[in-house]
């Protein structure tokens, strides 16, 4: 396994549409393996292809408290959704932010797992933010994009500050 390098905002990358994943083979298979390892060791809730500079579909996420229950959706697919729920979301790609997002509070998503085998799943919580949140970075969409101007322009300042901070303490 290995850990695979994650691209940061703004990088023009995590806009990159994923393609569908064709075949379920061992190089997608390794591609997970080291996209459970990378995500784990971050550590993060979840973790999309895009975000690792591999254009295809596929999102791995873990929710559990005890990081137990890996979930692996390839080629994912809502064909369900449900209400509408607010919280608050960070991103692996925009480290140290977090802002409250909007979105569906259930989905119904059909995908495939790690073996190539087809199942439905029905989310909710955190597990349906997190969903909502991973397919997005597969058509190059981050939670930021849904904030007002305002609020972008305030979060790319954070974002500056920090990146300074992190470049002094480095000396
Ligand atoms: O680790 C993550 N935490 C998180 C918290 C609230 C809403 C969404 C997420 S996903 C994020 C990992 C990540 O960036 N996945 O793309
Ligand atoms: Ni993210």
């Amino acid at each position: 396994m290995a850990i695979l390098d994650i691209i940061y905002y703004p990088d023009k990358r995590l806009r990159t549409i994923a393609k569908p994943v064709k075949k379920v083979d061992d190089d997608i298979k390794k591609l997970v393996d080291d996209m459970f390892e990378t995500m784990y060791v971050a550590p993060g809730i979840g973790l999309a292809a895009t975000q690792v500079n591999v254009h295809k579909q596929v999102i791995v996420i873990d929710v559990s408290e005890h990081k137990d229950q890996p979930l692996c959706l390839i080629n994912p697919v809502i064909i369900a959704e449900e209400g509408s729920e607010s919280s608050d979301e960070g991103c692996l790609s925009v480290p140290e932010i977090y802002e409250t997002v909007q979105r569906a509070a259930k989905v119904t998503v059909k995908a495939m797992d790690q073996n190539g085998d087809e199942f439905t799943l029905q989310a909710d919580e955190m597990l349906a933010v997190c969903i909502q949140h991973e397919m997005d970075h597969l058509v190059g969409k981050l939670f930021v994009d849904y904030l007002s101007p305002l609020k972008l322009q305030r979060l790319k300042k954070r974002l500056l500050k920090n990146m300074r901070e992190e470049q002094r303490a480095l000396g």
